[in-house]
């Protein structure tokens, strides 16, 4: 439980933490190498690998690449039971609790299950929620369910809730990769006062701006990847953008 209890301890010291989403599908192979170095130079928190759909063969040496280079945690963010990989340091193992889709609720968790279990892996329950972003994304087509609407800060409150109370252990907020729009203040803000466990936010977070709302909001690790994957530089920005916020936050 050691990548939990780092979600755990960060919330609790006040901090805000940055992960670094890498779809295999979207790696330029010319520049990985810099991303890793400019990860480790950043302090990047975390490593979140996967996506709803993979067509590409590179996830493996991905997740190697990033074990060989740098000591920070790889987390699986898996589109469904056929991209477990038993590399990873911990598997976010995502129960899509805003859709309505069986499957994706616990089908795929019952297949997984007995290969996780024996695998050792640290299995980290989150409750995933999909938020819509104004456009069909790629995630809720391949899950088939519907996101929760954009302007309904309640139903996504009441859903994190949902998710504690059943006993998950994280809530990942997400608009989607590349979202256009990303998830609004209010709702974040919602989620973050209705529940106790860490909350993640993603999807179309591609500027400083957009990553100090989602801070401001109540994001406790917020997540970029679409955005690096357009300009690496990005990551350098969004990595100031978190620690001067706990700079500011901290000696408040
Ligand atoms: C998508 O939350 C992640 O599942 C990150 O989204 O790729 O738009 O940064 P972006």
């Amino acid at each position: 439980r050691n990548l939990l209890n780092k979600f755990y301890e960060l919330k609790a010291q006040g901090k805000k933490a940055f992960a670094v989403l890498i779809d295999p599908d979207k790696v330029n192979e010319d520049s990985f190498s810099h991303l890793i170095d400019l990860s480790k130079q950043e302090s990047v928190d975390f490593f979140f690998v996967g996506g709803s759909l993979i067509t590409s063969h590179i996830m493996e040496e991905v997740i190697s690449q990033l074990k060989k280079h740098t000591d920070i945690p790889v987390l699986l963010f898996p589109g469904n039971s056929l991209h477990l990989n038993n590399k990873v340091d911990g598997v976010l193992f995502l129960s899509l609790i805003s859709g309505r889709n069986p499957d994706y609720l616990i089908g795929q968790q019952i297949i997984s299950a007995p290969i996780l279990k024996r695998s050792g892996i640290e299995v980290l329950a989150t409750g995933y929620m999909i938020v819509d972003s104004g456009q069909q994304t790629t995630v809720s087509y391949i899950s088939n369910t519907t996101p929760i609407p954009h302007d309904k800060p309640s139903v996504a409150a009441c859903t994190a809730m949902a998710g504690e109370m059943l006993g998950l252990k994280l809530i990942y907020m997400d608009a989607g990769s590349g979202a256009k729009k990303t998830i609004s203040q209010a709702m974040i803000k919602a989620v973050q006062k209705s529940v106790d466990i860490p909350v993640i936010v993603g999807g179309g977070i591609n500027t400083s701006q957009k990553a100090k709302e989602a801070l401001q909001a109540g994001a406790d690790v917020i997540v970029v990847g679409n955005g690096i994957e357009e300009r690496l530089s990005l990551l350098k920005e969004i990595a100031e953008t978190v620690r001067v916020y706990n700079e500011v936050n901290l000696l408040a």
